[in-house]
């Protein structure tokens, strides 16, 4: 099996995601640390536009977006399942809620002046304004919640997940699924990168006991990689997509091989341009190619994407 590379940095949320599910699987990953503002060339190098972390690299085929990313990891590893039957509709539906809606609550939350000074307490001031006006141009429209009103919200949802702790390890049984990892982690940003604004989790012990066993799940074998060592396994390999449907179901009268655009919906307006190779029921493929890193397809989930013909 070609070897798995995440695009990623320390701090972010969506990557303890990924990195908790590569331990739960047990599939031993290589480690490439991003910048966590733009400019990321050698990021962008593979994904085209694409700026958003993490992403994760499979030779010349690039993943972009956590929920692609999962059902990518479930292919390679089948077992332990993130996508358990009975409950598989359940679990996707709770991990879409942890990734929107309790994220942003979570970050708009944590994002305090305490928080940031946990962040960025000790870095130059440069760097904590350099972020804010970088997360500020990737936000757009998006209305962020108040300070109060964002704690009002995290509070009313900690309860929501201790209540579904009653009588199970986890949230929807007695094993971790997506559910799992998508709620977890804006809580570990809250606990361990800002953790002045920790004491909210303090409210509801379950969730608290269940975080821990989250945690004990670690991130199995990572060994660190180098950026441009990445854009050179991708410049020597043929593209491959591993993700198994391939018929082609089209919502917007674009035909496969236009020129087309594909963005995030929200948060992160830059586009990937390319050529349409696929429009499946779960995701968009494009090949496009880069001087340094040859040919390559790029993959997008169809939630949350916006594709035009270009
Ligand atoms: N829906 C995306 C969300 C990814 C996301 O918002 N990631 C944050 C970091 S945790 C991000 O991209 N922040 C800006 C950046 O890293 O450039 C996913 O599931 O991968």
């Amino acid at each position: 099996m070609a070897e798995l590379i995440l695009h990623h940095y320390a701090t972010s949320p969506f990557s303890e995601k990924l990195r908790l599910i590569l331990g739960y699987k047990k599939l031993p990953w290589k480690s490439v640390t991003i910048p966590q503002v733009a400019p990321k060339p050698d990021l962008v190098a593979l994904t085209g536009g694409y700026r958003r972390t993490p992403v994760l690299q499979i030779g010349a085929d690039i993943y972009c977006d956590t929920a692609l990313i999962c059902d990518v990891l479930e292919h390679l590893a089948p077992l332990p399942s993130i996508y358990p039957e009975p409950g598989k509709g359940l679990s996707r539906l709770v991990a879409q809620w942890g990734d929107s809606t309790l994220f942003w609550a979570a970050m708009a939350y944590s994002f305090s002046a305490k928080g940031a000074a946990d962040l960025f307490g000790k870095a130059p001031p440069e760097l904590a304004k350099a972020f804010a006006d970088d997360r500020k141009a990737m936000s757009g429209n998006m209305v962020r919640l108040r300070p109060a009103d964002a704690a009002a919200a995290y509070k009313s949802y900690l309860r929501r997940l201790s209540d579904m702790l009653d009588d199970t390890d986890y949230l929807t049984g007695a094993f971790p699924t997506v559910a799992d990892f998508a709620c977890y982690h804006p809580l570990w940003f809250t606990r361990k990168r800002t953790p002045s604004m920790a004491g909210i989790l303090q409210l509801t012990p379950a969730v608290l006991d269940w975080m821990d066993r989250m945690a004990a799940i670690g991130h199995g074998a990572m060994e660190p990689f180098d950026a441009a060592a990445a854009i050179e396994v991708a410049a020597a390999s043929t593209p491959h997509t591993l993700l198994a449907d391939s018929t082609f179901q089209d919502e917007h009268g674009i035909a496969l091989g236009s020129r087309v655009s594909i963005t995030p919906e929200s948060f992160g307006p830059e586009p990937t341009e390319g050529e349409l190779v696929a429009a499946t029921r779960t995701h968009y493929t494009l090949r496009r190619s880069d001087p340094r890193a040859g040919t390559l397809q790029v993959h997008f989930p169809r939630i949350g994407y916006v594709l035009k013909a270009v």
